[in-house]
């Protein structure tokens, strides 16, 4: 327990207004988690897999109506609509306040107050900072033990500091027309009712990490991003840390992960995992960016996840893992999921806990957005920087989404401010993760769109500025594209570990060892610059098809870019875009 004054006021208000019947301290023991286990089994909220395959292993369904983020009913409660900015749902904050404690009041009545204090990033490391979490759901206490660094050494740390965030998530009836996840930036406070699914709860994530935390990096001087942090070893054991900003389920994990194609590992070339969903970055005492993962494990998308695609992920998820929304297998007490294997099970419920047939049944078995939580310390290729406080230094920062066309496999910006366009440009098609159609190419800047909580035209703004700061320091600004389809709706480019293949030219090109084609929208790797040897099916002339920078296609895009800039924007655009979208304009009709 804590004596900081700020938290014990914060929690006999909540206590007064949810009304618990007991209020529970999560300390952080294995003994204390271990008997929420076993109570969440004997109420049927989580069921326990078998232990000899799946050591610790637990499954977990939510509502039906409860399977991912709802952007539609995500709010940003600043002081006015402003500030929240056009990307961003807005409510004024007293009202917000107003209506969540209405719906707050008595919720947890017959239950349980738990109470989280947890840390985004390694306990006391100077990037790190402190939450507490009330929550009604062991299911969230649960998975913040594996994502956060939960316990009484997080209170040790505080003392009676007043710079925490408070975050309070009340299940009550998981009623869709009464859900809210609600930020308060001023206040450093988030309110999420009437949902259970990941990240509407887990409040440390998306709420805290990306929305309180962007919003806080713009006012002290860093960058809170939703991006992957991955090292590569070359033969020499030299390891250089890059950043990637995919949108959701476009592949943060799978590249965090990955396995270097063979000739690569032959080689002596080694990827190191340091995070698969959010950095924070600051500028290091040398000059340079620096970032950390201020998670603890993955809450990864199980389906597509198997042995070829990615070993490390599956690995990662054999212990100590709760698996959410996915198929149960019957016969042996296990988990299965889209295209973990060619053998799907017979006897099995499917993610919903209706009988299954893998064999005959035209269902999915597993939610498309069903999900792991999964230790960080699991992962066979777990950075041995993960855990320090301080932060790899990067080299390079990384854009990317799904675009059938248009886009290139890779392009290097011209230089920062250019960067920051290509990353407020990004454009991707909708996903799973969040409910909503799937498959509609949507603006998603930076991969930041549902999680800024500023105005967009301000964050803009702050990367600028950080370019400034970092100066010649700064990271190499790349864009990349695995998800260009061919006549038949195929994927041109195998992806995956052979990824590995682009990630090497970008690293050439921070070191200036390679060439390249400068186009309307940036540095084209030359085809030959690109190491293709021991890839089947995968042709020279498949790779310029995917490089083609086409001008009349690009036109257009600035054209609707130039909309979209006008439409949603105004006038907190940087100049420095406008810019770059006139040069980008003027390359194509040349
Ligand atoms: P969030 O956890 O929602 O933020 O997702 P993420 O960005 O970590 O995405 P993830 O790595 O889980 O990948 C999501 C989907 O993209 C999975 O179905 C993968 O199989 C697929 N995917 C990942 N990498 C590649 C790739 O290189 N090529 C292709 N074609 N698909 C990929
Ligand atoms: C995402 O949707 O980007 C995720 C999963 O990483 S969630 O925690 O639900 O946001
Ligand atoms: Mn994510």
């Amino acid at each position: 327990m804590t004596k900081n004054a700020s938290v014990l006021a914060w929690i006999d208000e909540m206590k007064a207004l949810v009304n618990p019947d007991q209020v529970v301290w999560i300390d952080g023991s294995e003994e204390q988690l271990e008997a929420l286990r076993a109570e969440a089994c004997s109420t049927g909220e989580m069921i326990k897999l078998n232990e000899e395959k799946l050591p610790g292993c637990y499954l977990h369904r939510t509502a039906v109506n409860d399977v991912a983020r709802v952007e539609g009913r995500t709010f940003i409660c600043a002081k006015t609509k402003e500030e929240a900015g056009p990307t961003n749902n807005w409510m004024d904050p007293q009202e917000a306040y107003k209506m969540l404690y209405d719906i707050a009041r008595g919720s947890y009545k017959g239950r349980t107050m738990y109470v989280i204090p947890y840390s985004m990033g390694p306990i006391g490391s100077p990037l790190a900072k402190i939450g507490v979490e009330l929550t009604d759901s062991i299911y969230v206490v649960l998975n913040m033990a594996i994502m956060t660094r939960i316990g009484d050494k997080v209170w040790d740390v505080l003392g009676d500091s007043t710079d925490w965030v408070k975050g309070l998530h009340c299940k009550c009836d998981i009623d869709e027309e009464k859900r809210y996840i609600c930020h308060f930036p001023e206040d450093n406070a988030i309110i999420s009712v009437n949902s259970g699914y990941g990240g509407n709860v887990l409040l440390g994530k998306k709420c805290f990490a990306l929305r309180i935390a962007s919003f806080q990096g713009k006012n002290e001087g860093w960058m809170a991003e939703h991006m992957l942090i991955l090292g590569i070893e070359n033969p020499q054991g030299e390891i250089k840390y890059v950043t990637a900003a995919f949108p959701s389920a476009c592949g943060k994990t799978n590249l965090a992960m990955m396995i270097p194609p063979e000739g690569y590992r032959v080689k002596g070339y080694k990827v190191w995992t340091v995070g698969d969903d959010i950095a924070w970055m600051r500028q290091g005492e040398d000059g340079r960016l620096y970032a950390i993962n201020p998670e603890n494990g993955f809450f990864g998308v199980a389906p597509g996840t198997n042995q070829k695609s990615n070993p490390n992920a599956l690995a990662t998820t054999k212990q100590g893992t709760i698996f959410t929304n996915v198929a149960h297998n019957l016969d042996d007490n296990t988990v299965w999921w889209e295209s973990l294997d060619k053998n799907p099970p017979e006897n099995a419920l499917d993610w919903t806990g209706e009988p299954w047939n893998g064999k005959t049944s035209d269902k999915k078995g597993a939610h498309p957005n069903s999900r792991f939580t999964a230790p960080a310390k699991n992962c066979p290729c777990i950075s041995p920087e993960f855990d320090k406080g301080a932060g790899v230094p990067i080299s390079a920062i990384i854009f990317g989404g799904r675009r059938a066309s248009t886009t290139p496999l890779v392009y290097q910006s011209r230089d920062w401010n250019h960067g920051v366009f290509v990353g407020s440009i990004m454009a991707s098609e909708t996903t799973a993760a969040a409910t909503g159609a799937v498959g509609v190419l949507r603006h998603d800047p930076m991969a930041m769109k549902p999680f800024c909580g500023y105005h967009m035209g301000d964050y803009f703004q702050h990367w600028i500025d950080m370019g400034e700061k970092l100066g010649e320091n700064a990271p190499k600004i790349f864009n990349v594209n695995w998800f260009r389809v061919d006549e038949d709706g195929h994927f041109i480019w195998p992806g995956f570990g052979d990824n590995l293949r682009v990630i090497e030219w970008i690293l050439k090109r921070v070191d200036g060892a390679v060439d390249a084609d400068e186009t309307a929208i940036g540095y084209v790797p030359k085809a030959e610059d690109i190491n293709l040897e021991g890839l089947d099916n995968f042709s020279i002339d498949d790779l310029k098809t995917i490089l083609e920078v086409d001008k009349e296609k690009w036109s257009k895009e600035a054209d609707e870019i130039a909309n979209y800039y006008d439409t949603t924007f105004g006038d907190h655009l940087p100049k420095e875009l406008r810019e770059s979208l006139a040069t980008l304009k003027a390359n194509c009709e040349k």
